[in-house]
């Protein structure tokens, strides 16, 4: 496949967006590389069979570990991303299936997880609805509460900005600090608690533009904590997405998956940042909903597992604005869900976690980071 001569094909898959006003563009980066999850589950590599999923979504991107150009930890920018995951989708695709459906509009940065990973979710679901079945068989009425134990996250915060005044990414401590409440408030329902054990800002208009390709350089020198720690790094540009974030995966120390962890957001997404209809903080929740395991609720369109969690229905694509009513896979059971935090609905319109995706979150966590270090 010749990278270059795929850049309309990515172009028409992930057009540019206009305005970070206008659409939700956030979302996860999958493990790159086949270490992503093994040692687990130890699922099949089935490259095609993920290529395929890129068929039917648009907002589709990707797999790093299936992609046939290794793409280097310091050119991992998100536009460089973007692209050059589009390419290879696109490349492949050609040889695999049909062309792209036609963008919707919006310009999801955000990769597939890959094939292996949405697996695991797969598994996951089976094993969580063994749980559930057995706890009724058991009498225990509560089954929710006995597979959704509570979890307690540490926070690092990260202003990265290209000056010291507001434009440039400047968060002042109150904004930190309301952005962070919106994270609790967000979460709690649902059993997860997060304390703020650090903050900090660095003023590097290089780090500041997630476009420029210094994500790992940035997150050497910033990153804190372990494996269960959660990082957040907001910047003042994201190369026209609101955000993204990587799944959990087996991640050593000091391996290149380790430090990527964590989830980078366009500082403006803050509660009462410029980002219209995205400045209510949420969008930081639906990135650390990708760093609990969450998948979008788009996620493989109308048929197939979706996002392997049961009680969020099928949904042919993402949703924009807030939609009520929206039925995009009519013959599926249920509406959209645009409320939850996992559709691409604006700040205002989103409400909730299902109990599903609060087990999912369990399962990952028990899996991936509650024992890491
Ligand atoms: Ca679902
Ligand atoms: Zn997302």
């Amino acid at each position: 496949m010749g990278p270059i001569l795929d850049l309309a094909a990515s172009q028409i898959l992930h057009p540019a967006r206009d305005s970070e006003a206008e659409h939700r563009s956030s979302g996860s980066r999958p493990e790159r590389g086949s270490g992503s999850i093994k040692g687990r589950r130890d699922p099949p590599q089935t490259a095609l069979k993920f290529i395929s999923s890129i068929s039917i979504s648009p907002q589709l991107f990707n797999s790093f570990s299936d992609l046939p150009v290794p793409l280097g930890p310091s050119s991992c920018t998100h536009f460089k991303m973007r692209f050059s995951l589009a390419l290879a989708a696109a490349g492949l695709a050609q040889t695999a299936f049909a062309a792209p459906q036609p963008s919707r509009g919006f310009g999801c940065g955000a990769p597939e997880p890959s094939e292996e990973l949405l697996q695991v979710s797969q598994q996951f679901a089976v094993e969580e609805a063994q749980a559930l079945a057995e706890s009724y068989r058991s009498g225990n009425l509560t089954a929710r509460d006995v597979t959704a134990q509570a979890i307690s996250v540490r926070v690092y915060i990260h202003v990265v900005a290209a000056s010291t005044a507001l434009s440039g990414g400047y968060l002042t401590d109150t904004m930190i600090n309301n952005q962070f409440s919106v994270l609790q408030s967000a979460f709690a329902p649902y059993g997860i608690s997060f304390t703020l054990a650090g903050t900090d800002k660095t003023v590097n208009a290089n780090w500041a533009d997630d476009s420029k390709g210094y994500e790992m350089t940035m997150k050497r020198a910033l990153r804190k904590g372990t494996y269960k720690d959660l990082n957040l790094y907001f910047l003042q540009k994201m190369g026209g997405n609101l955000g993204y974030c990587y799944f959990p995966t087996t991640a050593s120390p000091g391996s290149t998956a380790y430090i990527r962890d964590g989830c980078t957001i366009l500082y403006s997404t803050t509660p009462g940042g410029s980002s219209t209809n995205y400045n209510l903080g949420h969008t930081a929740t639906h990135e650390v909903g990708h760093w609990f395991g969450l998948y979008h609720t788009f996620q493989g369109g109308c048929t197939g597992a979706g996002d392997s969690v049961s009680d969020t229905p099928a949904q042919a694509s993402a949703s924009s604005g807030c939609p009520v009513g929206r039925d995009s896979c009519p013959s599926q059971a249920g509406v959209d869900p645009i409320h939850n935090y996992m559709d691409y609905s604006i700040d205002s319109c989103y409400e909730e976690f299902t109990p599903g995706q609060q087990t999912r979150i369990n399962s990952f966590w028990t899996s991936y980071r509650q024992n890491a270090s």
